[in-house]
């Protein structure tokens, strides 16, 4: 391509301050170095998690280029790229898979130790950024950095998909869909016949609830204090939903009391530390699991009776769905193309990254499941 080697000049919402609105403004993005991807982002969602940088929940340095689910086309690679090349459509992945760590060669477990997530440096793996804006060098989000025309990406960051997969859906992989779903058939490992209970109904909930209903749960409980999220749980596979705020009694002895003893599965899609205290005791005392999918509020603490899991309870959590980025998102994405899985009902709204405060905004205000923005 004309560009590659060269700096190429283009838009990006940059989030100079927390609590601030993004500022859509030219950055320059360098060309990428060795083992680095560069990539034309074509869609990319709005996810909660992006959200919780903004207001302080989720540390990560500033300035900064949030955003980490999205799809795009491969424009350059550095040297030593092996496993993709120009004009390969791809989703990058902000849970890494380098091959070469404990936790990749593990059969379990997907947070690869080169993974930003936690005490997040905001560089690629070499340390430095590829983006500039106003002569000053702006941080990477998990490795991703997708809400910017263009974007440089370690190539463990990155995987190649099917060349007929529809981007302003698919870019729903490289998170939301993904981190719920997963969540359910992977970590928990619902099984047929059983109750789930999901906390939180947005775009990562209601993957969630997918994710149960294709495990062949037989009673799916969707909880949340916005009603309007009901028809559409309903729509994807919960049986029935409930409102924390139309009871008296704590929400686990509402679920309790409905299950006779407790839920097989229960699942926090929200991230606060009422709710994962919630889940974890409407989960039945001797069988029960329960899935932290939900990103707690930085630097908070639970403290809660060890009884709770003397009697048999499954305390556990994941992101990005327990899934194996590398390996298991081009299956994924070849599931959706064949139409076993289907994203559809989680996009609400489609708009583009001009109009990215307005997006954020319909999230905050409940209105929306997943915008997606497309360049
Ligand atoms: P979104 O904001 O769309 O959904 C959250 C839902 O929770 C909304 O429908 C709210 O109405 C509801 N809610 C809020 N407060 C309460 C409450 N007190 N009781 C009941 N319901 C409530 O968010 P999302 O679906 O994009 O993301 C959900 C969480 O998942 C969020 O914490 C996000 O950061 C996290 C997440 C985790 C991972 C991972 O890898 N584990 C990846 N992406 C997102
Ligand atoms: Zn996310």
């Amino acid at each position: 391509m004309a560009t590659a080697g060269k700096v190429i000049k283009c838009k990006a919402a940059v989030l100079w301050e927390l609590n601030k609105p993004f500022s859509v403004e030219e950055v320059e993005v360098a060309p990428p170095k060795a083992n680095e991807v560069r990539v034309k982002i074509v869609a990319t969602g709005i996810c909660r998690s992006d959200d919780h940088v903004i207001n302080g929940s989720l540390l990560a340095p500033l300035p900064i280029i949030l955003g980490h689910e999205a799809a795009g086309i491969v424009e350059s690679v550095g040297e030593g790229v092996t496993s993709v090349k120009p004009g390969d459509k791809v989703i990058p992945l902000f849970t890494p898979q380098c091959r070469q760590c404990k936790v990749c060669k593990h059969p379990n477990g997907n947070l690869c130790s080169q993974n930003d997530l936690n005490g997040s440096k905001g560089t690629l793996k070499d340390g430095t950024t590829r983006f500039t804006c106003r002569g000053k060098p702006i941080h990477h989000f998990l490795g991703t950095s997708t809400f910017s025309e263009y974007t440089v990406v370690d190539e463990m960051s990155i995987v190649k998909i099917d060349s007929s997969a529809p981007l302003e859906k698919i870019c729903l992989i490289g998170c939301g869909f993904s981190t719920g779903y997963g969540s359910a058939v992977k970590v928990a490992k619902v099984t047929p016949g059983s109750t789930c209970v999901v906390f939180g109904l947005g775009g990562v909930g209601l993957s969630v609830v997918i994710g149960c209903k294709s495990a062949g749960a037989s009673r799916i409980i969707g909880v949340d204090i916005n009603k309007d999220k009901f028809a559409k749980a309903k729509e994807v596979g919960a049986t029935e939903c409930i409102s924390p705020l139309d009871y008296k009694k704590p929400i686990q002895d509402v679920l309790i009391e409905m299950t006779q003893n407790g839920v097989d599965f229960s699942f926090e899609v929200i991230g606060r530390l009422d709710t994962m205290t919630a889940a974890l005791l409407c989960c039945n005392d001797a069988f029960g699991v329960c899935v932290i999918v939900g990103v707690p509020p930085n630097a908070q603490n639970l403290s809660f009776n060890p009884m709770l899991l003397l009697t048999g309870r499954t305390w556990k959590g994941a992101v990005f769905g327990g899934f194996k980025s590398k390996d298991e998102v081009p299956k994924l994405v070849s599931d959706v193309i064949a139409q076993k899985l289907k994203l559809d009902p989680l996009i609400t709204h489609a708009s583009s990254l001009d109009k990215i405060n307005e997006g954020f905004d319909m999230l905050r205000a409940g209105k929306s499941i997943r915008t997606v923005m497309t360049m």
